[in-house]
């Protein structure tokens, strides 16, 4: 009989080699898991349970709300808000960070996460995911926004789960990358990707093109010598994919290279992008980090950021590494002038 690793058996295996890691974490990723087990189960059950459509409200992000982003931010919440694992949490849905009720232990951890990535594709029946970020926070004392504001490069663990065909688990905890598939007849995610690793050059990008008139001139200009093809500077031809789903997209560029790009655009200067850094960008460029690909804004690493606030909006380009470094050289050449030039 073949030897399927759990994630369960993975995760206390992986403790034992992490010093001054407790049971808590290993504890707190369960409790994760079992979340993402739960929320897998509606996703796929849709229409059938009446989970789909619009909630009618907006969140802080002032974004209209589907019911299935309210059903499993609450999911989320009522999983890990009575474990003692967590001193705080974080979710997209929600406005200020989420204190931990009286009646509970506190623990040492703090949690941060998009509920349902990509949730405008839920209606039409394409992959969406669940986006994970996990701090150390400080002993003692009742959390603040700050113990939030962390750089990206304090996290001890980041994950996504892809509720797609398969529901995979992508989990770091900055010891490589590792995927986990769900195996639905007995509930346990299965090792089935170990130690994946994005190959440094790449024939794909991804970014949605209907903005291109909003970009700055150095994602004007890599895209366009991706479209010229092997006629031109890069002689070699492109191509491209764009889901709307970030998650998804990040799982093709763990399995088979790529870039993916939500650059800066001129619609709204007050916004620096679209994909918010605490429980986006951050979990994700760890993740690509882990698996030799890089992370960045085009002008500064993600993990390096200091976030100001518990939705701040990042630039991202992420991806296979020579290719994001071409972009960042792309982004020097032009200095910031760029910023300050109108479409
Ligand atoms: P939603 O969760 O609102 O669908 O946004 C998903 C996302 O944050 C990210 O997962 C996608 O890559 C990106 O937005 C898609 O943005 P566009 O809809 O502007 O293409």
């Amino acid at each position: 009989m073949t030897n399927k690793v759990t994630l369960t058996q993975f995760i206390i295996e992986q403790q034992r080699e992490l010093p001054g890691v407790s049971g808590m974490f290993t504890s707190l990723l369960n409790d994760i898991v079992t979340a993402c087990k739960k929320i897998s189960h509606l996703v796929n059950r849709g229409e059938l349970i009446g989970v789909l459509g619009s909630a009618g409200s907006e969140n802080i992000q002032g974004e209209v709300q589907k019911k299935l982003d309210i059903i499993t931010h609450n999911i989320m919440v009522d999983a890990l808000c009575w474990t003692g694992h967590l001193a705080g949490m974080a979710s997209e849905e929600a406005e200020d960070w989420i204190k931990i009720p009286e009646y509970y232990p506190k623990g040492k951890y703090l949690a941060l996460f998009d509920p349902l990535d990509g949730s405008s594709n839920i209606d039409i029946n394409l992959a969406v995911g669940t986006i994970f970020s996990i701090l150390r926070c400080r002993e003692g004392v009742d959390p603040s926004l700050e113990d939030f504001l962390r750089k990206g490069s304090e996290q001890v663990c980041a994950g996504f789960v892809l509720y797609g065909p398969s529901t995979m688990m992508v989990l770091t905890t900055g010891h490589g990358v590792n995927g986990f598939t769900l195996d639905q007849a007995i509930g346990e995610f299965i090792l089935t990707h170990p130690a994946m690793r994005i190959p440094p050059e790449t024939g794909e990008f991804a970014i949605n093109m209907s903005n291109k008139r909003f970009w700055e001139p150095p994602v004007q200009r890599y895209i366009e010598e991706c479209l010229q093809g092997e006629a031109g500077p890069r002689g070699k031809n492109f191509n491209m994919r764009w889901i709307a789903s970030m998650v998804a997209e990040v799982y093709r560029i763990l399995t088979r290279g790529g870039v993916f790009l939500y650059p800066f655009d001129f619609r709204d200067p007050s916004r620096a992008g679209r994909l918010r850094i605490m429980y986006e960008a951050n979990p994700m460029a760890f993740i690509i980090e882990q698996a030799g690909g890089a992370c960045s804004t085009g002008r500064e690493r993600i993990l390096d950021i200091k976030p100001h606030s518990l939705h701040q909006r990042v630039p991202v380009i992420l991806g296979s590494k020579n290719e994001v470094e071409r972009i960042i050289s792309y982004h020097k050449e032009l200095g910031d002038t760029a910023v300050t030039q109108k479409p």
